[in-house]
């Protein structure tokens, strides 16, 4: 992990086709000028910035009657991105990937459970992200990424870096969820997964969602990957996001939860996705992804 070897490969998705609105292809380069290298790099860390993976922008439109949007650009970036998680892992690196919308998540597990079987996943998010072509409103891919992880959805998706590599749902937690579609709520519910939701959130507070979480995540499992989409936060610390949903995880709250994960010493992968500095303020969200990237790596106040 991170920490034992202090070797970090920070790849760039600048994917967009998984999501409605333009902007977050801009994600990465908004990330990396926020500093994150240099934040990194005092803390300790070797960093190799292996740049982004390509994404066709002048893709066709969908065409009439295809329900998911962006099908095979998507399959195609998510597994070139699987294939370079799994080198990066196989080198000894921890790879830290730059988002680009949440379809991205896709190709990161996979290509980390070529490596890592049993993988716990932290899913940090507004939304659940369980959509299948089954349940889906809206046909962006973004809404469906933690179902095709855990084996449901389209076989353009599942089968990327091969269908048997899948997460198991009672090693997945997800956490700031308050935006839940009426078909995911169902898929949740069969499936076991352990959603801790704002309201959990306000009852318990965040330190004790994290100690449950951490042992969910962590128990039977090799390793755990952060899935952090920035809009899990309130919209009031993360505005540059596509589908902002009031009511989120605060600035502090969101930075208990980095630094109990680094102090679990779990982690073998992360992302931070949705970053979207078209709907930015001042590049605000972009700066906070980089504050939390600090703390999950290992920065302390004092
Ligand atoms: N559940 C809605 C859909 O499937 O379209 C909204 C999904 C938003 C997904 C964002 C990134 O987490
Ligand atoms: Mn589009
Ligand atoms: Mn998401
Ligand atoms: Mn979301």
């Amino acid at each position: 992990n991170a920490v034992k070897n202090n070797k970090i490969s920070m790849i760039g998705v600048p994917l967009q086709h998984g999501a409605d609105r333009i902007g977050v292809d801009m994600g990465p380069s908004a990330i990396r000028g926020s500093n994150v290298q240099h934040r990194l790099e005092a803390l300790g860390y070797q960093i190799q910035d292996l740049g982004d993976i390509h994404v066709n922008k002048m893709i066709e439109a969908y065409a009439a009657g295809e329900k998911l949007k962006h099908l095979k650009e998507i399959r195609n970036v998510n597994s070139r991105l699987c294939q370079v998680i799994a080198d990066e892992i196989g080198k000894g690196q921890f790879p830290l990937v730059l988002g680009g919308d949440h379809s991205i998540a896709i190709g990161t597990i996979k290509g980390v459970l070529q490596h890592v079987n049993k993988l716990g996943v932290i899913w940090f998010d507004a939304h659940t992200d369980v959509n299948t072509e089954e349940t889906t409103f809206s046909g962006n891919i973004h809404g469906m990424s933690l179902a095709v992880a855990l084996g449901y959805g389209h076989q353009e998706l599942v089968s990327i870096g091969g269908i048997d590599k899948k997460i198991r749902s009672e090693n997945v937690v997800i956490i700031g969820a308050r935006s839940i579609d009426q078909g995911e709520r169902k898929f949740l519910k069969e499936k076991g997964i352990r959603v801790f939701t704002m309201h959990d959130i306000d009852r318990n507070g965040m330190k004790q969602v994290m100690e449950e979480a951490l042992e969910i995540v962590t128990n039977g499992t090799d390793g755990v990957h952060l899935s952090l989409d920035l809009d899990g936060m309130d919209p009031d610390d993360a505005p540059g996001v596509g589908t902002p949903v009031s009511g989120g995880m605060s600035y502090r709250e969101s930075h208990l939860a980095m630094e109990m994960l680094y102090e679990r010493d779990c982690l073998v992968s992360a992302e931070f996705v949705e970053v979207n500095p078209m709907l930015d303020q001042h590049n605000k969200t972009a700066r906070t992804a980089v504050e939390l990237i600090g703390s999950v790596f290992g920065e302390r106040i004092l």
